[in-house]
């Protein structure tokens, strides 16, 4: 007998059930690879002009789409309206700069004596892309897209959570022209659909976002057949305040470097590090910037900040604070039903306290005093991550001699901008391993391969 195992789709503003959406199991898993290892012969051999059609097709298809796609993400996710209007356009933005590769994917001309060697950039096959629950439609669109422009089938599993907006944009594909199974979306457990990517020898890639943790096991996992991997994992970025920078400008926009969607995001700049002489007044200017941001419905466009993902992980975020951590203010939130928690600003005594060390990924900031810049920048890479932050000094100098000392992958410079979908974004250290997004993703869906033609 066939067991169909569901899951409930919770809207996290509302606890209510929003639908009920049918897990894959293992054998259709396999049934999908098969699918996408089928359509992928056809679809490496699309012409690149065609492909790149059928690229832009699917992101006009998105656009046409978008202001459901971000309602869809608002109920699911409870993203902010505006959040989710972005997140919807990254997707369409995506789509449109990597039907530029297909025709821009050039490989090179090496002089020889005895002949001609050129190379060419081959795609790898089928590509499984997992997905995590905090950014369910950029996240994906950063896998699928350049592997798609790249030649590669894809078969995309999406966060238990979080699976609507990732159904949608496989319906959006059909409907665009994509051939079947060129590009499937697979709702199912990380534990059976995710691992199925890591051990089905007919994935030729997994591409992985989500927690440090589970991303060592797939990287070990994908080891035992010398599966390619990308890897974004987690962070605990620093964000620097030196005592020559704007400090109004520093202060005002602090709330957003780490409060955005509600803290759930691996960039959130969830430390803040502040040179002494000026601690005392950036602290002054902090208070009435967090007391402004607003917590409450998200698809109201006013609203600054949503609700957390579920009562488990609002549980897991109070974990964080311990009877002794002195928590210096917090702004407020709703009551319930919904994950409501409010934005919370702490002082930690010691730089053992878990929320200095760990990611919260919640709406938690810890706020901490160095001396001068060597100070600055021990503590900003005094982490086992390194995946973004930001610097804030009015000093060029100072800003390109910290930007190069920190080891993260993404920093901005008096700014909290993290994301633009045309420059690399990825972490050092136990952040992840590859870079997605700017002018190389594609490449890493492909092997080099070299070809020599004897003309003698
Ligand atoms: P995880 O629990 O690691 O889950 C991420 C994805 O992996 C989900 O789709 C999950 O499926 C799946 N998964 C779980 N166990 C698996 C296994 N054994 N084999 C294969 N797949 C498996 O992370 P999360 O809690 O959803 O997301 C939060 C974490 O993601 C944070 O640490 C955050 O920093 C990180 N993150 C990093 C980035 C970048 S770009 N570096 C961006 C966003 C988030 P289920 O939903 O079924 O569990």
């Amino acid at each position: 007998m066939n067991v169909v195992t569901t899951t409930q789709v919770i809207d996290p503003a509302t606890e209510r059930v929003v639908t009920t959406v049918e897990l894959a199991d293992e054998a259709a898993t396999d049934a999908a690879i098969d699918r996408a290892h089928r359509a992928q012969v056809a679809w490496r051999a699309v012409a690149p002009g065609d492909r790149a059609r059928l690229l832009r097709r699917f992101a006009e298809a998105v656009d046409a789409d978008l202001e459901h796609l971000a309602r869809l993400e608002v109920t699911n996710s409870g993203h902010t309206i505006g959040n989710a209007r972005w997140e919807a356009g990254n997707v369409r933005d995506l789509l449109h700069y990597a039907a530029g590769i297909p025709e821009r994917l050039l490989g090179q001309q090496i002089p020889v004596a005895d002949g001609v060697d050129i190379t060419f950039h081959e795609p790898l096959g089928v590509v499984g892309v997992i997905v995590p629950w905090n950014f369910p439609m950029p996240i994906a669109g950063w896998g699928f897209a350049p592997a798609l422009a790249a030649g590669n089938t894809v078969v995309l599993k999406p966060a238990e959570l979080t699976p609507l907006t990732a159904i949608r944009l496989g319906e959006l594909a059909l409907e665009a022209g994509l051939p079947e199974g060129v590009f499937q979306v697979l709702p199912g457990k990380g534990s059976v659909v995710g691992q199925r990517f890591v051990t089905n020898p007919k994935v030729r890639k997994v591409v992985f976002t989500g927690s440090t943790e589970v991303g060592t096991q797939i990287m070990a996992g994908c080891a035992r057949q010398v599966k390619r991997v990308t890897l974004e994992l987690g962070g605990k970025s620093a964000n620097v305040v030196f005592a020559d920078a704007d400090l109004e400008a520093a202060a005002a926009s602090a709330p957003d470097g780490v409060f955005d969607n509600a803290g759930q995001d691996c960039c959130a700049r969830s430390r803040i590090l502040v040179q002494r002489s000026v601690f005392d007044r950036f602290l002054e200017l902090l208070e009435p910037a967090v007391r402004k941001v607003r917590v409450g419905d998200p698809a109201e466009a006013s609203t600054d900040m949503g609700p957390l993902i579920s009562a488990a992980h609002r549980q897991r975020v109070a974990d964080f604070l311990e009877p002794t951590t002195d928590i210096a203010f917090t702004g407020t939130c709703p009551e319930g039903p919904g994950f409501w928690y409010p934005p919370t600003v702490v002082l930690p005594a010691a730089g053992t306290e878990r929320v200095l060390t760990e990611e919260v990924f919640g709406p938690v900031v810890a706020v901490i005093a160095f001396e001068d810049e060597a100070e600055a920048i021990r503590l900003a890479n005094d982490t086992e991550f390194g995946l973004s932050g930001s610097i804030w000094t009015s000093d060029v100098g100072r800003a390109l001699r910290v930007s190069r000392a920190v080891e993260a992958g993404n920093l901005s410079v008096n700014s909290h901008a993290s994301v633009r979908y045309w420059t690399p974004f990825g972490g050092f250290k136990r952040s992840g391993l590859g870079r997605e997004l700017g002018p190389d993703a594609a490449l890493a869906f492909t092997e080099t391969k070299n070809v020599f033609i004897a003309t003698t």
